[in-house]
């Protein structure tokens, strides 16, 4: 495929690029963080989304390399607004299940984050469900080693895959992630509105919080808020946009 031979050159030519998307507490109005989401600005074809490359960088062994940009730059990014005087919320970047099962995963980390000189809990990570159960014990010692050099740990994406109750308790998860296929019905769905409070009711007294994303609408936001919710998410609030967007969109923040 020649949109391989043009992956292998993307990060040495420089066209990788993070867009951000906003995150709220359930007032829809205060920026609590961004998430951080890959895009590639290909020559000819434009911004490809991640889903459209990402699968091709896993099978190209490439994942990890492009994985350390990724934290690396939401890092670089972090200490250019906090140089700024913004207000810095915290970051959350996506990681893959090639990354998770690289076994230097903490060590990466930990230089990135020696390197750009931020406070680690500036850092937030999004990991898979399934990414955690493939292999519980290690994702116990992954989790660890994460876990102490600071950022916080999201489960993404929760409520789609198989996750055990039992390991969930034990792991050091800071939040929980609703999936946004249970945020589309709210808030006629009754069963997406019991799923969402099931899981809210679960973080909460697992001492965990909750985001939800994929919001699109006032009411689904209503209802999130109602049902406290932390953290919301979504179109609605808040495309994914480039840094430059984001700051420009929003004179008030820092
Ligand atoms: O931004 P978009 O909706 O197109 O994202 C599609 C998918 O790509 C989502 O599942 C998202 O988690 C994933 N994704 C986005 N950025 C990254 C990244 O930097 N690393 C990994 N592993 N996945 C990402
Ligand atoms: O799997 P993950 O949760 O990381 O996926 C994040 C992706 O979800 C983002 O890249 C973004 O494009 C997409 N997304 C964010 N908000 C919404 C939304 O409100 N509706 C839909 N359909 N997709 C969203
Ligand atoms: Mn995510
Ligand atoms: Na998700």
């Amino acid at each position: 495929l020649e949109l391989e031979s043009d992956l292998r050159h993307a990060l040495e030519q420089q066209q990788f690029v993070l867009h951000y998307q906003p995150q709220f507490l359930a007032d829809g109005r205060t920026l609590t963080g961004v998430e951080a989401l890959l895009r590639w600005q290909h020559p000819a074809r434009g911004l490809v989304p991640p889903g459209d490359f990402i699968p091709a960088l896993e099978e190209l062994g490439l994942v990890v390399e492009v994985g350390d940009w990724v934290i690396g730059e939401a890092c670089r990014q972090i200490a250019q607004w906090q140089a700024q005087g913004r207000a810095v919320p915290k970051v959350s970047v996506n990681i893959s299940a090639r990354q998770f099962a690289d076994g230097k995963l903490a060590q990466r980390i930990a230089t990135l984050l020696a390197a750009s000189g931020i406070a680690p809990a500036c850092l937030e990570l999004e990991l898979t469900e399934s990414i955690l159960m493939q292999d519980v014990g290690e994702a116990m010692r992954v989790l660890g080693s994460l876990k102490q050099l600071g950022p916080s740990i999201a489960i993404d994406d929760f409520g789609t895959g198989y996750s055990s109750l039992n390991y969930l308790k034990q792991f050091p998860i800071d939040v929980l992630k609703i999936d946004r296929s249970f945020v589309d019905g709210l808030p006629q769905g009754e069963q997406d509105g019991q799923i969402a409070r099931a899981i809210i009711a679960m973080a909460h007294s697992l001492g965990m919080s909750v985001i939800a994303e994929g919001v699109e609408n006032q009411a689904q936001l209503n209802f999130l808020r109602e049902h406290n919710c932390d953290e919301v998410q979504g179109f609605y609030l808040g495309r994914p946009i480039s840094a430059s967007a984001l700051l420009a969109g929003r004179q008030a923040w820092g």
